[in-house]
């Protein structure tokens, strides 16, 4: 999963986009990157590492101008090396310069079509360097040195023809204006905010709306499914839908557990729908598990903590904090090697042993993946005590593998990828494991929100909405993210891009 921003200011806007990232650095901790354009030439700066690291005092001043983009990168099917850090940029027909979250399922075909075809090199393995060389060959139609909106709108709309997959996309074109799209099923989120200043209106775009909180913009919307926004240099916004029968299916996924909860995504608020996540898992343990001696509902901090909850008041049980996360300890998700991974868990948690002692205790987390944590966490709660443990997920067996950004494990890494639940029980060592439903997922994502009808659940149920997802592709890329692991870094592509890239 990766975070963009992009910014059309009245004054400079280097410091907003750094504070965007820095909102968004859940989405992606691997690399990060500001593109502003100041008198007519773009300033870049971009590396692998956390935001804070990434951008010293040196390069904020040289990130001038009132117009720019940000990304935050959480390595999807590309390789890890600082060359393939976002935004790209490429120098004709224009100075454009482009950030992208998602996942295309075509690249293979769009890299050797724009080889073939529009005699375009590609430098790195990235999608999103692809993705740029498409809008770039779209806007050569414009022969002129003008380019109005109507223009911009056209070559989005020849994009879209020729991508497909996931994509939330910003881009900014010097001399010219800012760019957002979204993909025609809207699987990634963008919004769009505004602030009123004395110089006039300021537009943001950004993944999450928590973005647009901290420097005081205010949501208008979501950019739509299928939408284009064009912001000019001067200020003025245009809108278009650029896509016939575009739909709105974001992904699921977003809501279990990537983005904040207090940022509204398809004008649903990330944290309602954890609340009532845990109101659906509670009400299913009392239909189906009416039985179970539980005494008290623990959380696996933090995502989980409004879940627990509110299962704990629908079942009229103590809640109880009986884990103590470390801070400053990385999420295990990312974290390269499985030993590694496996030894990460107590360094990041730990237990209160007076909540678990001669309890039965129901632990409840947002997800279970790989099983390794869950596995962990059940033993921790054993050896503080606990009497029977039991587990709650509060999102459904997860058996399939992720095409639209999300970096979830190869296939067989599931635990639940061709295994029933009292088999993932025993594995994890739960005395019952309870997984929500994927009904019961979609009623609490969707709460009272009518016009949301369907969500991208492929993790979940195997269907892929884009229709083009099948087992050859599902197997290159496997092989893609094998090889990847093994060759962390290439030199030569680097080397090529650090020329621009301001240190
Ligand atoms: C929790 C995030 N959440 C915890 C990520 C672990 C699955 N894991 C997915 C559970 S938080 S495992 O956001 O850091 O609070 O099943 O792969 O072991």
């Amino acid at each position: 999963m990766c975070g963009i921003v992009g910014i059309v200011g009245k004054s400079p806007v280097n410091q907003i986009i750094y504070d965007g990232l820095t909102v968004l650095q859940h989405r992606g901790q691997d690399a990060a990157g500001i593109v502003t354009i100041d008198e007519g030439r773009f300033r870049l700066r971009k590396a692998n590492g956390l935001v804070r690291d990434v951008f010293q005092e040196r390069h904020m001043q040289r990130l001038q101008g009132n117009m720019g983009i940000g990304h935050v990168r959480y390595p999807t099917a590309g390789s890890s090396s600082s060359a393939e850090a976002q935004p790209f940029y490429v120098n004709s027909p224009f100075g454009i310069a482009l950030a992208h979250n998602g996942n295309l399922t075509n690249a293979t075909e769009l890299r050797e079509s724009l080889f073939k075809d529009a005699r375009r090199h590609i430098n790195t393995t990235s999608d999103s360097e692809l993705l740029l060389n498409v809008l770039a060959h779209e806007l050569c139609e414009s022969k002129l040195m003008e380019l109005s909106a109507d223009d911009v709108f056209s070559a989005v709309k020849r994009v879209h023809k020729h991508i497909r997959g996931a994509y939330a996309v910003v881009s900014v074109i010097i001399g010219h204006g800012l760019l957002a799209f979204r993909d025609p099923n809207g699987i990634r989120p963008l919004v769009l905010g505004q602030r009123e200043t004395e110089q006039g209106v300021e537009y943001m775009v950004a993944s999450e709306s928590v973005a647009l909180d901290i420097d005081g913009f205010k949501l208008v919307r979501d950019v739509a499914p299928g939408e284009a926004i064009y912001i000019t240099e001067a200020g003025e916004l245009h809108t278009k839908q650029c896509f016939e029968g575009a739909k709105c299916v974001p992904c699921i996924f977003e809501y279990v557990y990537f983005a904040r909860p207090d940022s509204t995504l398809n004008d649903v608020s990330v944290y309602g729908s954890r609340v009532r996540m845990g109101e659906q898992l509670g009400l299913k343990i009392k239909r189906e598990w009416a039985d179970l001696d539980i005494d008290v509902v623990i959380p696996v901090p933090e995502t989980s903590c409004d879940i627990a909850l509110e299962i704990a008041n629908e079942l009229q049980l103590p809640y109880r904090q009986g884990f103590v996360k470390n801070r400053y300890v990385g999420r295990t998700f990312i974290m390269p090697g499985q030993a590694q991974r496996k030894k990460s868990v107590r360094r990041k948690l730990n237990t209160i042993e007076v909540e678990f002692k001669g309890k039965n205790v129901l632990l409840v987390d947002d997800s279970v993946v790989r099983g390794t944590t869950s596995e962990q966490i059940i033993e921790m709660a054993r050896d503080a005590g606990a009497k029977k443990v039991y587990f709650a997920s509060a999102a459904p067996e997860i058996r399939f593998p992720n095409v639209y950004g999300i970096d979830m494990p190869s296939v067989n890494e599931l635990i639940a990828h061709g295994r029933e639940v009292n088999e993932i029980a025993e594995m994890i060592g739960a005395d019952e494991l309870i997984f929500q439903s994927l009904d019961d997922l979609i009623t609490a994502v969707k709460g009272d929100n009518e016009s949301l009808t369907h969500f991208e659940t492929s993790v979940f149920d195997g269907n892929y909405i884009t229709n083009d997802i099948d087992q050859a592709y599902l197997e290159s890329l496997e092989s893609a993210r094998k090889d990847n692991a093994k060759k962390s870094k290439s030199l030569p592509l680097e080397m090529g891009l650090e020329l621009h890239n301001d240190e």
